[in-house]
Order: structure tokens, then sequence, then C-alpha cells
């Protein structure tokens, strides 16, 4: 997906030629000729998807991407939200309670198979400790609670709490070292770990220590995500100093209480990247293709983790959105699109807002300012040998893609010339029957429009040409 160098030297050329272009016809309001900054894409537009949270902290889409589960830490709800945002409560968690700090409800996991076994599993602070527990959703209502993995230990602070499944179909789940930091270095002890498990709650196969433990030596463990390659990508809180990006491997040691940060002792595996506590406290993480995102709560902002698909060096994080949207917990991909949801806690009692102030929003990752701000009207867009062609293609395109966002996710830049006719819909596509925008990415950039109703069939997955003009609003 990143382009080779001709490739990017022919865009540049194009992008000035195609820009002035526009501006001559009036087709934009304005436009810029710069070359593209990395070849990964990176936010490029942010609206609020669905109001009305308080503390939402988990989040977890279902495997047929129709909608996420959304769970509140404070109130124990579990919502239903739409990929437009509407939400639905589905039912609370049992025998749940807050720590009055950071314990509560925590994260969700829906499982791989849950069209056939409607199993979904929480984190979840009770009484005796914290636990992962499993409940059925039937797409309406939350029944069945059944206890998986109980004897975690709780604290008011330090209590972890995601859950995210592997490619290996197991359960991942973060625990934090509940402020007794020795645990953190006890391989007997579920605190201060990622743990890996069967969906009944057994040890996983192959676990380093023949129990629950995947990895030691974290001390608030929160994100945990896979990168395409299969790793996992893990952050967690430091203590006073650095807050830590880890790649997490079967066995290894992440070295609380010992380090926090980088540090020179023997057996200990340093972090990838590190961050003082003020510019990030981070809490979800999610990759979308080549960078991982990081929600940060006392930094206010979402750090953007450049990492290779080809070796285990990162790039250099950059920050978004820093004090825009106040304190940010959670981060996910939306499936089938190049985005992320991303989540506010500005209700507790660091943020100070009323209930019901937080919110989700929707961060289109794109290429820097690749982004068409209206549709053209009058003059057709210019033949240019090199680019006009591809750029008529690219809007012509767009036009028939659906609103919803899946079938661009199918995206061949590599196929700019195909111009298929629509077909009836497949498993996995929706079919394009309503007004609304839609969002087409390419490698080069993102197409954004409203588009008008539809026939009620679905396009052919959308192919954007790899020489596509960058214009920005
Ligand atoms: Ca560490």
């Amino acid at each position: 997906m990143h382009g080779s160098k001709p490739t990017k030297t022919l865009v540049r050329t194009a992008v000035a030629t195609v820009a002035a272009a526009a501006l001559v016809t009036g087709l934009v309001q304005t436009a810029t000729a710069q070359a593209p900054a990395a070849p990964a894409g990176v936010p490029t537009d942010i609206t609020t998807v669905s109001t009305g949270y308080s503390i939402p902290w988990g989040m977890h889409w279902l495997p047929d991407n129709s909608s996420a589960l959304v769970t509140e830490r404070n109130t124990f709800k579990v919502f239903k939200v739409t990929p437009t945002g509407q939400r639905t409560e589905v039912g609370t968690v049992p025998e749940s309670q807050t720590t009055g700090g950071e314990g509560g409800l925590m994260g969700v996991a829906v499982d791989p198979n849950w069209a056939s076994n409607h199993f979904v599993y929480f984190m979840h602070t009770s009484s005796e400790g914290n636990r992962i527990a499993r409940m059925t959703y039937d797409g309406t209502r939350l029944s069945g609670y059944t206890a998986l993995l109980k004897g975690i230990a709780k604290n008011r602070y330090h209590n972890g709490g995601r859950l995210a499944f592997g490619p290996d179909g197991y359960l991942y789940a973060t625990t934090g070292d509940a402020q007794n930091p020795s645990l953190a270095q006890d391989r007997n002890s579920l605190n201060g770990k990622i743990l890996r498990m069967t969906t009944t709650g057994a040890p996983a196969p192959g676990n380093p220590f023949g129990n629950h433990v995947f990895s030691l030596g974290h001390r608030n463990p929160q994100g945990i995500a896979f990168d395409p390659q299969g790793r996992l990508w893990e952050e967690e809180l430091g203590e006073n100093a650095r807050d830590e990006l880890n790649l997490v491997k079967s066995g290894a040691n992440y070295g609380w209480p010992i380090c926090e940060g980088t540090c020179s002792q023997a057996g200990m595996t340093n972090p990838k990247a590190t961050w003082t506590t003020a510019e990030a406290s981070p809490s979800g993480i999610a990759v979308v293709d080549s960078a991982v995102y990081m929600a940060s709560l006392r930094g206010e902002r979402l750090w953007r983790i450049p990492v290779n698909a080809g070796n285990e060096n990162v790039g250099t994080p950059q920050a978004h959105y820093v004090g825009t949207y106040g304190r940010l917990r959670g981060v996910t991909k939306v499936p089938g699109a190049n985005a992320l949801w991303l989540s506010t806690t500005n209700v507790d009692s660091n943020g100070g807002e009323p209930a019901g102030s937080d919110k989700i929003f929707r961060v289109t990752i794109g290429w820097t300012g690749a982004r068409l701000v209206r549709r053209p009207r009058g003059p057709p867009v210019p033949y240019h040998p090199v680019v006009g062609g591809p750029l008529r293609r690219a809007l012509s395109y767009a036009r028939r893609a659906p609103p919803d966002g899946r079938c661009p996710a199918r995206n061949s830049p590599s196929a700019p010339d195909s111009r298929p006719p629509r077909h009836r819909c497949t498993d996995g596509e929706k079919a394009n029957t309503e007004s609304g925008s839609v969002h087409a990415h390419g490698e080069y950039g993102e197409l954004s429009r409203r588009l008008p109703r539809r026939s009620g069939r679905c396009p052919r997955p959308l192919s954007i040409p790899p020489i596509l003009p960058r214009f920005v609003r």
C-alpha cells in the first residue's frame, strides 16, 4: 500500500497541474500542491458520531460490522451503537461495582464467532476483585452472566481492564498491579500482566508459564491491539515519569516496578516509545494500516505512532487534537473503513463535566489534506493527459460508492482503470438505498461527498486511481 518513489514523483507533478486547473475553473475552494508527508494515512477529518455518554470505556464492533458495543464505567450500562451513532441500551453487567477511582465496567470484546454463539466478554470490578465475564448478546439484549476468571486483585487505581481477541482466536486481557507493584513480577499472580485465555476462561494452550500469564512486568496496562502482521501492541500508564508503548511477546518481562520507561536492566524488555505522563496518560489504542493510535486522558490528545511492517522500529509519534476535546479514553478502528471511533472521558472526577456530556467522534484517516470539499458543478472536470482522466474516473467511482463505507474498504488503488458495472450485493456489502456521505479512500487520498438516492443495488468495489490530487478546505 506504499507508493513507490516514481509514483510519488508523478503524483507531485500531477497535483500541481490539477491544482492550478481546478483553481482556474473554480471547482474547489482552495487547493495546494504539497508532496505527501508520509506514505501512511493521518487523521484528516473528525465529526461527532454519538453523544450522551458518561465515561464510556470499552468499544468493540460486532463481527458483522452492523454496530458496536460500548460500555460505561460507572453506570455498568452497555450500549449498542450503529455506524451512524444511534445508541440503544442493551443491558447492564451484573455484579459490577466501582472502586471510587478507575475500576468499574471496563473492557468489552465480542466473540469472533458471535454469529453462532452470541457470546460477549466484559472485564469489570466486583466485590472480591476484578473479573472477566461472559454474557449472551442476541443483538438486542444482554443475558446469561457467567464469571470466567476471578481472583484478579482490584484497588482504587491500576485495574487495567481492556480485552481483545488475537488473530489466534484467544482472548487477551490487561490487568493492573492493583497498587501492589511486586505482583507485576510474580508469574503466579494475575496482576500486572497481559493474560491470554480461551473463551471458557482457561489458560490458552502454549502460554509461557502454563498459566494465564502471557507477559509480565506491567504497571497499569490499558490498550491492546493487533496490527496487520499479527503483532500485539500495548500501552501502559507509568508512575510519575514515563508512559510506554510496548511490542508484546510471549513470556517477556516489561520491567515494572524495576524499570519505568527505558532502562538497561538485563532481562527486561524496553518500550518502543515513551511519553511523559503529562503528555500522554494513555488508555485505548487501535491500529489502522501502519500506525498505532493512542487515546490520552491527561494528555488530552490522540497520538499517532508509525510502525513498520518489516521491523520493530517505530516512527516519531505525532499528536492530534491537543486539548481540543478534553480527556480521550477509547479508540477503535471502524471496520471496513479507514476511520477510528474516539471517545472522551470528561465526566469523571478529573474532567468535571456533567453526566451525559461524553461523546464518540469519528476520525477519518486519509492522506494529509486529501479531501474533495464539494461536488464539481458547472464546467466538467478538465481533461489533462496525465491527471484529467484518473481524476474524472475517481469522481465517477465516488458517486457509485455506498453510504455506509463498506464497499470502499475493498478499494483497489492498483486497478485504476476498471469501470465495472453495478452488481447485486454479496455478504458484507450493503445496498446503496439512501442518501448520505461517502468517504472513499485510496492510497493517496480520500474523496468525501454527498450521494443521491440510489437504485438499491450495490456498486462494485471502488477503485481510486493512484494519481489523485489533494484538495484542502
Ligand atoms: Ca515497562
